[in-house]
């Protein structure tokens, strides 16, 4: 296999062959740990990544406040230990630019970047029943062919873009928090308006209202939020988490949702209403996402989840000056956590400064976009620019954007016309040789997806290696594995509180998309359980042939 391997970012890494062992789409964290893998195990691989750089969401989401909300220690790779010992986290939650230089050092560190071909979108897939390989249609490179095909697309690529009468009218600029400018917006003086209050609205809001002159979000829905309780990391803390790291990564695989935290064993029903106090407040002033863990049964029992969102509505009004206003950011409808709450860096106080304004536009809905601004039932908002953090065609948008054909040029969006149908969210059958990281069917977005990555990327692994070592061709998804693994996810999800919502988990986000539950929600040491299992049993549930 020889390549031209000059690619320095920014330009496109052109293949002197156009036949691998494995393609793999996007170049995000799922994308280059997959590479990794892979190329270490002899095979040859290329990524194609449609920009000219790597970082996938954290490549495209560069809207001010973009930060992670899992703690930065936990959001790395664990797989080599010099990386995660000399690489030095700055702050708790890393913000965007510093996540965007750890791809890129990751990607050098591990002379990854010879093997990904920039600025080449796929367009399509076809996989031909005789050679058992994919043909894969791109923009800019031709055609290209792999034995084994991996959409590494994310599930947050997608970005939806909300169809207002009038928006090319606009005198301002207009961009989505997903597809932000790589040059900072001047806020200064500016009226802004922001169109969507879901993680991206709540991290950029405090940061655009110091600097803004007006800022006003428009809300239509209201959503729990937990403090980030952020802080910067001392030299001190590096090195304790540093002595300790291996336990630190164990830990967090054995956690429910990869972050570390375990679940309080008892119910919230439990405890008296002082001690539960005690419970949530501590949980609250410490751990982010682990506030939700503070009982095991939050997500599981209503009556028990009331009494979080009785704490939580409790603190959002001492936040909020203005009662009618806290009225209008207190969530309802919806158990706490059924929808992803956001962590935030001072949301709801951004609402007491006196250059910010709340729209409520369930109460009076969005009409159009004019020349000047936003126009809704209730009048009109002068604006300079608008951001839509609008949010994702999340989950399936991206792998369904290409056209995908399996056998008998079945497609990939027939296939699921009713909603993703996978085994282990990994594979699908009458798709052989396809792979998807981190999808619908796993804990993808419930859980640190860093943590599920590292999972899918050795699993895969050792199933490309294991068939070659015994010199099969195909591996394809067995049907009734197919539909065990498919009812087994919806029958976990029925045990949880997440289906109560109207959230993207439930493919509510976009008119029109099959209404079921998409991630695994038996949480990722249950899952790593699960595909160890079936590693151990000859891949139990793929038919190698
Ligand atoms: O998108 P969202 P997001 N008119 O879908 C509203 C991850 N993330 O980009 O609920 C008006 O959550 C919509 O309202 P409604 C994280 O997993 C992580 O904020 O549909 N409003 C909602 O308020 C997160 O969950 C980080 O009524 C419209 C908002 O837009 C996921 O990305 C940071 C509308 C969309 O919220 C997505 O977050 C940021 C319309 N036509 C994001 N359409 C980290 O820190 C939609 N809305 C790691």
């Amino acid at each position: 296999m020889s390549v031209n391997s000059n690619a320095e970012h920014g330009s496109v890494n052109s293949p002197t062959d156009s036949s691998f062992d494995v393609i793999i789409v996007g170049a995000g964290f799922s994308g280059l740990r997959s590479l990794h893998s892979l190329r270490n195990a002899g095979l040859s691989v290329k990524i194609i990544e449609a920009s000219d750089e790597v970082g996938g969401v954290w490549n495209h989401n560069r809207y001010p406040g973009a930060r992670c909300d899992v703690e930065s220690y936990d959001y790395s790779f664990g797989f080599s230990d010099e990386l995660q010992q000399q690489w030095r986290w700055s702050e708790r939650y890393a913000q965007q630019p510093e996540i965007l230089r750890y791809a890129n050092h990751v990607c050098d560190r591990f002379q990854l970047r010879s093997d990904i071909l920039f600025d080449c979108r796929m367009l399509g897939a076809d996989f031909n029943e005789d050679r058992a390989s994919w043909t894969v249609a791109t923009d800019s490179l031709g055609q290209l062919q792999c034995r084994h095909l991996i959409l590494a697309v994310g599930q947050l690529s997608k970005i939806k873009t909300p169809t207002i009468p009038g928006a090319a009218s606009f005198a301002g600029e207009i961009h989505h928090s997903g597809a932000y400018p790589r040059e900072p917006l001047d806020f200064a003086g500016k009226r802004v308006g922001i169109i969507g209050t879901g993680s991206s609205g709540v991290q950029m809001t405090p940061v655009i209202a110091r600097q803004a002159e007006h800022l006003s979000v428009f809300q239509r829905t209201a959503n729990y939020s937990i403090p980030a309780c952020h802080a910067e990391i001392s030299d001190a803390d590096d090195a304790l988490v540093k002595a300790t790291y291996d336990e630190r990564r164990e830990q967090a695989r054995n956690s429910p949702s990869g972050l570390g935290f375990m679940p309080n064993r008892r119910s919230a029903l439990d405890d008296s209403p002082e001690v539960r106090e005690q419970i949530f407040e501590t949980a609250w002033n410490r751990l982010g996402f682990g506030f939700a863990l503070a009982y095991y049964d939050i997500l599981l029992n209503i009556e028990s989840n009331n009494t979080a969102v009785e704490f939580v509505n409790r603190k959002i009004a001492e936040k909020v000056d203005d009662p009618e206003l806290c009225k209008k950011l207190t969530p309802h409808g919806f158990p706490f956590g059924a929808m992803r709450p956001a962590v935030d860096h001072g949301y709801y106080q951004a609402f007491n400064r006196s250059n910010v304004e709340l729209v409520d536009i369930k109460q009076a809905p969005i009409e159009a976009i004019t020349e000047t601004g936003i126009t809704t039932s209730n009048g009109e908002y002068p604006l300079d620019i608008i951001i839509y953090a609008t949010g994702f065609d999340v989950f399936t948008g991206s792998i369904l954007a290409p056209l995908i054909r399996g056998r008998n040029g079945l497609s990939l969006e027939q296939k699921w016309s009713q909603g993703p149908r996978n085994y282990l969210g990994i594979g699908t059958h009458d798709f052989p040789n396809l792979f998807v990281m981190v999808g619908p069917g796993s804990p993808s977005l419930l859980s640190n997806v860093i943590v599920s990555i590292e999972d899918h990327a050795q699993f895969i692994c050792s199933l490309i290696t294991s068939a070659d070592s015994l010199g099969k061709q195909t591996i394809e998804v067995n049907l009734d594995a197919e539909n065990d693994w498919v009812e087994h996810v919806n029958e976990r999800a029925q045990e949880t509180l997440y289906p109560l919502a109207p959230s993207y988990y439930m493919g509510n986000e976009v008119a029109g998309k099959p209404k079921v539950f998409m991630p695994y929600s038996g949480g990722v040491r249950g899952y790593r359980r699960i595909l160890e299992n079936v590693r151990n049993s000859d891949w139990k549930g793929f038919d190698i042939s």
